[in-house]
């Protein structure tokens, strides 16, 4: 299996996160990516090599132009107002406000905004296309026959909509993965998101379609952030009904429970007759995870990795969360290792 990373990802570090009524510094840090370079290597997983340049064929398929431009230009409208300070989104398009983008950089900010803790800083843009390029990279190598394949994207992408950023996400790596799939013959895709959180943004791009499954394991909404997305009734509309499955779980879900869900949603994706599986990887279901409350072990990603890789579906993996910092190596190495050992 290869791995897919870019060291641009270190692009992106914002100085702070709104956290608890603080600035913090974020959770999502770049030395995530190198504990689990380091845990790959010291498992004899072969070096990660790095993405071609961003095609946006794909992107322009699963973002809008005008939220792709905001993206594009946003440290710059921002700079030229002289603020000090890194971009951070205040004011939101909230309920019966009007849904028109602004010319206001902080306007902006609000309408294409998810949540308000995910800042902007001068290299986040080169960031966000190295890591949605290790996506399409990784993405082209299962197109090309390889059977499984590992996209180290550094930020993460599944709470990026169509037109929204947030939860640390700005361009969603699965959704640009699955559609580059697509795109080269793959007729039917399955996403299955095994990230704590709630994939809002897969979600909301693939609503209305029947082309690709979206199947999510996450914490409760009612409880969890997104908060305002991943109930069990939100099940796909138009062409798109029935092609969203979301299984959420309570604070202190144990494994025992998890993996009966985690089941079901492979059978789920079974019955689809799906021609290649994308995996939302996040490993902050780990028990020990500061922000998260299921209780995984670290075998029991090895454990879960194994199950998936029973299906026999060529599978793409894809980075998202996880912030234990010193087990995310271990944790997401295992999940690729207990696939790897249950290929034929
Ligand atoms: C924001 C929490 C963001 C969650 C990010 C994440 N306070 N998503 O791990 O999968
Ligand atoms: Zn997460």
């Amino acid at each position: 299996m290869k791995t897919i990373a870019s060291p641009d990802h270190a692009l992106h570090f914002p100085k702070a996160e709104l956290s608890g009524g603080q600035l913090i510094r974020p959770y999502e840090c770049p030395e995530r990516w190198d504990y689990i370079v380091e845990a790959l290597a010291a498992s004899g997983f072969s070096a990660p090599q790095l993405p071609n340049a961003l095609d946006m064929a794909s992107v322009a398929k699963v973002h809008g132009a005008d939220y792709l431009r905001f993206l594009e230009q946003a440290w710059s409208l921002w700079e030229a107002e002289g603020y000090e300070g890194e971009a951070m989104p205040m004011a939101v398009a909230a309920r019966r406000m009007q849904q028109r983008e602004p010319e206001n950089i902080n306007g902006k900010l609000g309408y294409f905004a998810g949540a308000t803790e995910t800042a902007i800083t001068p290299t986040t843009w080169q960031a966000v296309q190295s890591s949605a390029a290790c996506a399409q990279t990784a993405a082209r190598l299962l197109n090309a026959g390889d059977s499984s394949a590992f996209a180290l994207c550094r930020p993460p992408g599944h709470h990026a909509g169509y037109d929204l950023f947030g939860g640390y996400c700005f361009m969603n790596n699965a959704a640009i993965a699955a559609q580059e799939l697509r795109d080269a013959g793959a007729s039917k895709v399955a996403i299955l998101d095994v990230d704590f959180h709630h994939g809002n943004g897969t979600q909301d791009i693939f609503y209305e379609r029947n082309d690709v499954l979206f199947v999510s394991l996450h914490g409760n909404p009612g409880h969890a952030f997104p908060y305002f997305l991943g109930y069990a009734d939100e099940t796909g509309k138009g062409e798109g009904e029935g092609y969203n499955i979301n299984y959420p779980m309570m604070p202190g879900t144990p494994y025992s429970v998890w993996s009966d869900a985690l089941t079901h949603a492979l059978d789920r994706i079974d019955q689809y007759f799906a021609d290649a599986l994308v995996v939302s990887l996040g490993v902050d279901t780990f028990e020990r995870d500061p922000i998260s409350f299921f209780k995984l072990t670290g075998d029991d990603f090895t454990r879960y990795g194994h199950a998936i890789g029973k299906r026999s579906l060529p599978t793409l993996f894809v980075m998202e969360g996880g912030y234990a910092v010193e087990e995310i190596g271990v944790n997401t190495r295992n999940v690729l290792q207990g696939f790897l050992d249950a290929q034929p």
